[in-house]
């Protein structure tokens, strides 16, 4: 009877992995599945891959809707664990738009609780935005009120002392090389 229930995982999280178009998504999708690099098709409606992670056998779900796919998104909130943000990191044009998507989604209330990876990707490419230069401009985003909310603790006196968020990353990575993919990754997969 037990050895029924040792090869079932003890844990399941759903990841939504989000980002503009061409960002990289599914080919970082690749890399998470297949350990390599695969040249994706743009995704048309989603993409949903499954695998089963670490001793305890967490089974991560993680979804890739196509960036128009509103409704779909929509039909994840309730089971959201985490989500993973990808920008192009040659596309400056597109940091404005990006930042309004994440601060879209930092204001739900499914994502209250949620981990936030956000990879600066293509920084394989000559003419990438330096991830410092990223880390500064997209950092303020999860310095909110409701964000910051548990990275406060208080001294012996009750005085507030602000931590830095532990839930919120921004990764340097290349999905053509594969260099940050995994640290990212597995950064997430420690915090769900
Ligand atoms: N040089 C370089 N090319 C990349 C990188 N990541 C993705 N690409 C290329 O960018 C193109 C788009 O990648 P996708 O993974 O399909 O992007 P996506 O965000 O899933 O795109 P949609 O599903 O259409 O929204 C592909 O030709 C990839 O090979 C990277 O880090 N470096
Ligand atoms: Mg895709």
């Amino acid at each position: 009877m037990g050895t029924l229930f040792t090869s079932k995982p003890d844990k399941q999280v759903s990841i939504l992995l989000d980002g503009l178009k061409s960002s990289g998504k599914s080919t970082i999708l690749n890399w998470i599945i297949h350990g390599k690099f695969i040249e994706p098709a743009p995704t048309s409606s989603f993409n949903l891959e499954t695998i089963v992670v670490g001793k305890n056998k967490t089974k991560v779900s993680i979804w890739e809707p196509a960036p128009t796919n509103e409704v779909f998104k929509g039909e994840l909130k309730e089971s959201l664990s985490a989500i993973i943000y990808v920008i192009d990191s040659t596309k400056k044009e597109q940091f404005r738009q990006c930042k309004s998507d994440i601060s879209q989604l930092l204001e739900n209330e499914f994502t209250k609780n949620v981990v936030f990876l956000v990879y600066a990707n293509k920084q394989d490419l000559e003419n990438s935005v330096d991830v410092k230069k990223i880390k500064l401009l997209f950092s303020e985003l999860f310095m909110s009120r409701r964000h910051r909310r548990e990275s406060y603790e208080y001294d012996e006196y009750g005085q507030e002392n602000r931590k830095s968020d532990d839930r919120f990353m921004i990764q340097s990575c290349s999905a053509k090389t594969g260099e940050g993919v995994k640290e990212g990754f597995e950064w997430l997969i420690k915090k769900v």
